[in-house]
């Protein structure tokens, strides 16, 4: 019996698709895996993951999988339990368009928690920057100012495209966002050969109709790999507490030192540094209600 080691790059129902250097297999799993360091919150096996085939002539057996370097996970509403979109994934490009479908800044501070949580470098991405910026310009620049990487692009005219390539060898990239914002189009401008469908935004509502079905890595001819999703409606997060989620917003970071009370939520204590920057609007307000709502939803 011969073992061999590859990457999952795409999950058929219960078949699995595997990269093993050059060669591509379509390969069945074990029903009891062995999970390097023990078992994982999620133990199902997702995109990214690197396992061991067992191989019987050419028919491939996951039969173990490595520790996740990281592992990016979300609750999704229709389930309590949790969903890992990746594993192993160094950067996420976080991407929205410019106008349609509308961006919302509460999805993409849920992304970027989810991020610093994984330790994930995000990078937001404005798609449609041709559809005209004067909606987003009115916002980013308050995550510029605090240190996230912004690109603005449009994979309709390729302006804002070099920026995009040069984040993206010798790396693995997530382009994940919500539907029809343009993850699948700038990834065939990005490399043509990936040739993945693109789909049109319904009329009425101007949201993506979920062109993308699956998650799938594909090499870049230059190095690196990128993975293109379904589009996320929602993002749930899981298993964060309001340490972390203080944590993953840096300008709370900057002002909790300053509160009275060292444990502050920053929701109802008297003598709050972070409500004083957030009414003389040092601190962005949508950024404070997205904390608001966010520390509802910790554990
Ligand atoms: N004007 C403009 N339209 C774009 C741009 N990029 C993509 N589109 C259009 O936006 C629509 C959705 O593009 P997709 O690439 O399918 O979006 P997606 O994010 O992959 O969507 P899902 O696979 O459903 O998650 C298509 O009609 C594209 O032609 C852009 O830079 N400018
Ligand atoms: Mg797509
Ligand atoms: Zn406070």
């Amino acid at each position: 019996m011969e073992l061999i080691e590859g990457t999952i790059i795409a999950i058929h129902g219960g078949l699995i698709r595997v990269r093993t250097g050059e060669t591509i297999q379509l390969v069945s799993s074990r029903r009891r895996l062995n999970w390097e360091g023990g078992a994982p919150e999620v133990s199902r096996l997702v995109v990214g993951d690197v396992v061991s085939l067992e191989m019987t002539g050419s028919d491939g057996v996951v039969v173990a999988v490595r520790s996740r370097k990281t592992s990016l996970l979300r609750r999704a509403a229709s389930s309590r339990r949790p969903q890992v979109l990746a594993a192993n994934i160094d950067q996420a490009l976080l991407v929205f368009a410019a106008r349609y479908p509308e961006p919302k800044q509460g999805l993409l501070d849920r992304f970027l928690v989810a991020c610093h949580h994984a330790g994930i470098e995000p990078v937001i991405t404005i798609n449609k920057i041709d559809q005209g910026t004067d909606a987003v310009e009115s916002w980013l620049p308050t995550y510029e100012n605090l240190g996230y990487a912004v690109q603005r692009v449009s994979a309709q005219t390729a302006w804002g495209l070099g920026g995009i390539k040069r984040l993206l060898p010798n790396r693995t990239t997530l382009f994940c966002g919500p539907s029809g914002s343009g993850k699948s189009s700038l990834l065939n401008r990005v490399y043509p050969g990936f040739r993945l469908a693109v789909g049109s935004l319904s009329d009425g509502s101007g949201k993506g109709r979920h062109t993308t079905t699956r998650a799938e890595l594909m090499p870049l001819p230059f190095g690196g790999f990128v993975i293109d999703t379904p589009g996320l409606r929602e993002f749930g997060l899981w298993d964060l507490d309001s340490q972390s989620l203080q944590a993953a917003f840096p300008e709370i970071e900057a002002n909790r030192n300053a509160c009275r009370f060292p444990n502050c939520s920053h929701v109802h204590e008297p003598d709050c540094a972070v409500r004083t920057a957030v009414q003389e609007r040092a601190i962005s307000s949508a950024r404070y209600h997205s904390y608001c709502t966010l520390l509802e939803e910790t554990s």
